[in-house]
């Protein structure tokens, strides 16, 4: 009989899984993860151990059903402008089409988004001939609005070059802002029509605390380190976000999709291993965190595994943080 997933379980166990950006497509779940390798190398600042060369689409029916790979959907091979590391991915969908927007270094070594599509949410995608003119960094996550507008959110310090763009052009020796400057954000930029390009530059976004004041680079409980997510309830957008050095997973919330975002309170304590990454969705009126951890290489870094966890919110409107260990 095959497995049935569990809260706070590995989703799948026959490959390492990272970064899961969930969706509820074609009424049931899909989970676009990073496939995480095998192999022994150490760990550096700059995240070469996370040297991914393909993607692999999960999915469930609902979460009394087993979860399906349905293989390799995309190889870095097959990308002509990419070179190696096909880090954290997100999809979407818009006119008719499935959209898998995904970070990979060019044949220079700096990570650019790229987007592939598909007619079948499992792909596999068929990637566009070069990256999104104007992207740079790393962990798109795309949100297509209730106007049908659809807005990409990216970006992560360190390994991800973020602080690398701070003038607009990449300059390789670029350090972060000053500890008492505001941090960098992470950017968005509306995407066209058709989904496959910026329709304006990207805009850094501000994360404020409940006072108006920018979170300095150096508060490091609570500002932005990489992957971003958006997510909509009662009328306001959820940026949540991992800061990275202190592992959490944090957000803070708009009533603009380009913010400022107001810095709220954690959503999930540290997890084994170093990096937290995660999404949220809704699915049959529940709410869902979808994360990751290494429990199932025995906490090696870049060995994942991707787990879901329900999310709930108390009344006014804020999130309750959870314990992914105390169940
Ligand atoms: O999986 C590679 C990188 O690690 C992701 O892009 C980051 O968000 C972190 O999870």
């Amino acid at each position: 009989m095959e497995k049935l997933t569990k809260p706070n379980e590995p989703l799948v166990t026959h490959i390492f899984t990272a970064d899961p950006s969930a969706h509820v497509f074609e009424g049931k779940l899909y989970i676009y993860p990073s496939h995480d390798l095998a192999h022994d190398c150490e760990d550096n600042d700059n995240g070469d151990q996370y040297a991914m060369e393909d993607y692999h689409v999960l999915s469930m029916d609902n979460f009394n059903s087993p979860c399906v790979d349905h293989g390799e959907a995309l190889h870095v091979k097959d990308v002509p402008w990419a070179s190696k590391q096909m880090w954290a991915p997100d999809a979407a969908y818009k006119n008719d089409t499935y959209y898998l927007y995904f970070p990979a270094r060019d044949k220079d070594g700096i990570f650019r988004i790229g987007v592939a599509t598909s007619k079948s949410p499992a792909g596999p995608f068929t990637p566009q001939p070069d990256y999104i003119p104007g992207s740079f960094s790393i962990d798109p996550a795309v949100l297509v609005d209730d106007d049908n507008k659809a807005y990409c959110y990216f970006g992560g310090l360190w390994g991800g070059q973020l602080e690398k763009w701070q003038t607009g052009t990449f300059k390789p020796d670029a350090e972060g802002p000053d500890l008492n400057a505001p941090a960098l954000g992470p950017r968005v930029a509306e995407l066209s029509e058709d989904m496959l390009t910026f329709k304006e530059s990207p805009m850094n976004i501000s994360i404020v605390d409940e006072d108006g004041n920018p979170i300095p680079a150096g508060d490091e409980d609570r500002r932005f380190f990489e992957g971003p997510w958006v997510h909509k309830y009662n009328g306001y957008y959820y940026l949540s976000y991992s800061t990275g050095t202190t592992h959490y997973l944090a957000y803070a919330i708009s009533k603009d999709p380009k913010g400022p975002f107001t810095y709220k309170g954690r959503i999930l304590e540290p997890v084994l291993g170093w990096t937290t990454h995660h999404s949220i969705v809704e699915f049959e009126g529940k709410w869902y965190l979808f994360y990751h951890d290494c429990s199932l290489s025995g906490g090696v870094n870049h060995k994942r595994c991707v787990k879901y966890t329900e999310l709930k919110y108390n009344e006014d409107g804020t999130i309750q943080t959870i314990k992914p260990y105390d169940n």
